[in-house]
């Protein structure tokens, strides 16, 4: 039995330390390019407005208070709950690298920068400028796991010029709120296009699910073909790095779009289903159930993602779930499905952008390195 501090191989095994991110010193990020994908378009002028400078007071209060409530539930679950140390650097200040100028913008999604797998931590580049020194927060950490046996890797960070973005992206494929029905197939994701080229390698971690030897990726706004590819490379060939797609016509992060919770079970937003015939195939094959939640229902602000942060959820083990309190139906349909809903006073964090699965990185996970597919 490995004693490995860093130790997680799936989204389900029995959940036994995790890092919650911090809204420490959090920045509005400003209406820069690659943001205008993400943020929806009735609060571009709040953004204009405020881009470079703290958010407003109430809204941080209740977004930690949020994060401390997911700390408290983890906690009375038994799993050990880690924090970034408090951040030491002046998010507010203006970086300045030789392509651009920026401010920070936040920490608490962890999800979307750390990648574990196993024992190793990735460090991802991150696509949006304001994210680009979010990894900061996280180094007093992720030293003590090095100290403790991890291994600790960093992907190129790249420059993000502006040969990285496509300045041309039409500003009416913008923010369609993921997960929103849409009707007009023409817009340009399903053709291919993003606002991120591949100019050079990038990604967020949360465009990554891990289903033990398999691993399934979404090319998304967030992530080029490119930083798939580098993380195929990293992972080969122990493990195998998939590319998945979805019918999602702003795709960023894949956790609310398709989301293991099982041994054989995915949950799949129906709003933005698979359309990759092999994937569905691979899953068909090796015996998966696709389960479709229903949508989110909870009264949050939702500033740059879809209602579906519902199904953004954590797996304690794959009998027990930790939900958003005030997510009824989804509640509803984890218990209809026999996984025990363990519930959280989490709403005020949507605001920020992330859910559970989202604000969580988990450390260790009680299992081992398995194949859970047919390939
Ligand atoms: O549904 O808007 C949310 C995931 C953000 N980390 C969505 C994706």
């Amino acid at each position: 039995m490995s004693k490995a501090i860093v130790s997680s191989f799936n989204e389900w095994d029995p959940l036994e330390e995790v890092i919650i991110g911090t809204l420490d010193k959090v920045t509005v990020p400003f209406l820069s390019h690659e943001m205008k994908v993400f943020i929806r378009k009735e609060y571009w002028d709040f953004y204009k407005k405020y881009g470079g400078q703290p958010y407003p007071k109430e809204f941080v209060e209740k977004g930690v208070k949020a994060l401390n409530n997911l700390e408290k539930v983890l906690e009375a679950e038994g799993v050990k709950v880690r924090r970034p140390e408090p951040v030491r650097f002046d998010p507010d200040k203006r970086v300045t690298t030789p392509h651009y100028e920026s401010t920070g913008f936040f920490n608490a999604d962890v999800r979307d920068i750390l990648l574990i797998v196993g024992d190793t931590i990735i460090e991802a580049p991150m696509a949006q400028r304001c994210r680009a020194f979010e990894y900061l927060g996280y180094q007093d950490l992720i030293l003590e796991y090095f100290k403790s046996g991890a291994k600790w890797l960093c992907a190129p960070k790249g420059s993000k010029s502006s040969e990285l973005y496509d300045y041309e992206y039409p500003e009416e494929d913008m923010a369609l709120f993921r997960g929103e029905p849409i009707s007009d197939t023409n817009v340009s994701v399903f053709n291919g296009r993003f606002i991120t080229t591949e100019h050079e390698i990038c990604f967020d971690a949360a465009d990554f699910v891990r289903c033990g030897r398999d691993i399934f990726a979404q090319r998304s706004h967030v992530t080029n073909q490119l930083g798939i590819d580098w993380v195929r490379s990293i992972l080969e060939p122990t493990y195998k790095v998939h590319n998945i797609k979805f019918r999602d016509p702003s795709p960023v992060h894949i956790d609310a779009t398709w989301l293991p919770i099982g041994e054989g079970k995915v949950l799949s937003c129906p709003d933005r289903v698979c359309i990759s015939e092999d994937m569905l195939a691979l899953f068909k094959n090796s015996g998966w159930e696709i389960f479709y939640p229903p949508p989110g229902e909870a009264k949050a602000e939702f500033h740059m993602s879809s209602r579906w942060l519902s199904m953004n959820i954590l797996m304690l083990d794959p009998e027990r779930v930790v939900v958003e309190k005030d997510e009824l139906a989804t509640i509803k349909f984890f218990k209809k499905i026999g996984i025990k809903p363990i519930l959280v006073d989490f709403k005020d964090h949507y605001m920020f952008g992330g859910g559970i699965h989202c604000a969580t990185a988990d450390v260790r996970r009680r299992g081992e390195l398995k194949s859970y597919f047919n390939n």
